[in-house]
């Protein structure tokens, strides 16, 4: 994305104006993200491979007494699952090793449950190790699902003995298959063939991940690193935090009223940096069934998807199920590639760019800056007012009256989330006017309106936590939603 606003803090010492500059960073507004969390939360797309049993018997969940001679898929390519997930975008693609079924698509050594007693490539196939490689291969990253309820396992219910047969699972996804970017923690939790209730022991599990792949983030409704968004239709909440008060979902599958709340809002005041995961399927259920090949949903839903969760400061996690024959389905790779298509039409061309900007306020110094400070550069450089500046304003001058009907806006959030509320304004010759409020921004923020055209547009800026940071200010016009206003 093409930035014009003054990198004046980060970017001082490249501007011969830098002398005359004083400016010192803001302090960060804690919590703040970790490493991987950032790097997690720029990659946007994310990819979800439901894939198992429940692929051969038409079910969404099995009941772990499927025979493993049932997996069979003669084509399985995974590099055709990577190939699609990078041609669209997707960063990241994480598989369902274990359902609760607890058939493994790995050749599991504490388990007879798996690949290896299936007649796929002779019962010496391993569909993780296929997928690393082809994710190493082409530069996506790599996550895993190991679903802790498992209908197969004896032990299960047992607690310790079952947390000990969890462990080594874990321990042979974590330490066979190279890097793991995030470990996917479902909260299920089902009664155990003996009867008993099993307990899981999640701060073991996670100071596992810690140790085995301390660059992975973990999932979970609860965390600690990505959290759920509280429901399984793709949309983040508005306002979307990216800080939650761990207090309000302590454990995966906390139930109550509120959980949904917490989930989809987080919390500004939260002590912890715990950013939303949207997660969706492409088709009705998590896995693929045939009579759903022609409920794939549409490009439109793709893009609203993408509004309303990478645009609410959220990551899309979208689920595309390989079908029986081992392959994503043409028509989900077709939707896919539109969907992609469809962005970058959408997003090809930020009218804002290079644009003449001033800002009712610019740390440190005085607040009109010129087209010659306009730069491209990375989210890490923004704009930003003094410390004791929590409202404000940039505004483009866009030198002619433009046409444009969508806004986007970002955050430094490597120093914390801070906006509260803002608007875009435009100037109708006479007065400002609004288009439309918002609140928070976080790592994006996305709005459609009716086509708007005037010359001079401003991000206002009106309630910070701290004073605000903005990475980017972009206006587009989309051609295929352009009604005028
Ligand atoms: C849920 C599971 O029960 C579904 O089958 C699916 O895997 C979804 C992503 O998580 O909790």
């Amino acid at each position: 994305m093409v930035k014009r606003l003054i990198p004046l803090v980060l970017m001082a010492s490249y501007l011969s104006l830098a002398a005359t500059r004083s400016a010192e960073p803001p302090k960060p507004l804690l919590p703040v993200p970790s490493p991987p969390q950032l790097s997690w939360q720029r990659g946007e797309l994310s990819m979800f491979l439901h894939f198992g049993v429940n692929t051969f018997t038409d079910r969404e969940w099995g009941d772990g007494k499927e025979d493993p001679k049932i997996f069979n898929p003669i084509r399985l390519e995974a590099r055709q699952w990577v190939r699609a997930a990078k041609a669209a975008g997707f960063r990241l693609v994480i598989l369902t090793a274990k359902h609760h079924d607890g058939f493994c698509l790995w050749p599991s050594k504490y388990t007879e449950h798996s690949v290896k007693n299936s007649p796929w490539r002779g019962g010496k196939g391993d569909v993780v190790r296929e997928l690393a490689d082809a994710c190493r291969e082409a530069g996506v990253k790599l996550g895993l699902y190991l679903s802790p309820w498992d209908r197969h396992e004896g032990s299960y219910g047992d607690s310790p003995r079952y947390n000990e047969y969890y462990q080594n699972q874990l321990t042979e996804l974590l330490t066979q298959y190279g890097p793991i970017a995030e470990v996917w923690f479902d909260g299920a939790c089902g009664e155990g063939p003996n009867g008993k209730r099993q307990e899981y022991d999640w701060k073991s599990y996670h100071a596992l991940v810690r140790r085995l792949q301390p660059a992975a983030v973990i999932f979970s409704d609860a965390g600690p690193d990505v959290r759920w968004i509280g429901n399984e239709k793709g949309i983040a909440g508005d306002p979307c935090w990216a800080t939650v008060d761990p207090m309000k979902v302590p454990f995966p599958g906390t139930g109550g009223a509120d959980v949904q709340v917490a989930l989809q809002h987080g919390d500004p005041g939260g002590s912890v940096w715990r950013p939303g995961e949207s997660d969706v399927s492409i088709r009705p259920g998590w896995f693929w069934h045939r009579k759903e090949d022609d409920r794939v949903r549409s490009v439109d839903s793709l893009v609203d998807l993408y509004f309303k969760s990478v645009g609410r400061n959220s990551l899309l996690l979208l689920n595309v199920p390989p079908n029986d024959q081992g392959l994503l389905s043409e028509v989900d790779v077709k939707r896919l590639l539109e969907f992609r298509r469809q962005l970058d039409a959408m997003f090809k061309t930020d009218l804002a760019a290079g644009k003449k900007a001033t800002a009712s306020n610019i740390r440190g110094r005085n607040p009109a800056f010129g087209p010659g400070e306009a730069l491209d550069g990375d989210p890490d450089t923004y704009w930003a007012t003094d410390d004791d500046v929590t409202a404000g304003w940039i505004e483009v001058d866009l030198g002619a009256p433009v046409m444009f009907n969508i806004v986007s806006a970002q955050e430094s959030i490597a120093l914390g989330q801070r906006v509260e509320a803002h608007h875009l304004d435009y100037w109708d010759g006479n007065e400002w006017r609004t288009v439309v409020k918002c609140t928070t921004i976080g790592h994006k923020r996305l709005e459609r309106f009716n086509a708007v055209t005037a010359r001079r547009v401003r991000l206002v800026i009106d309630k910070s936590r701290a004073c605000p940071t903005i990475a980017s200010f972009s206006l587009y016009c989309d051609s295929d939603s352009s009604g005028s206003k």
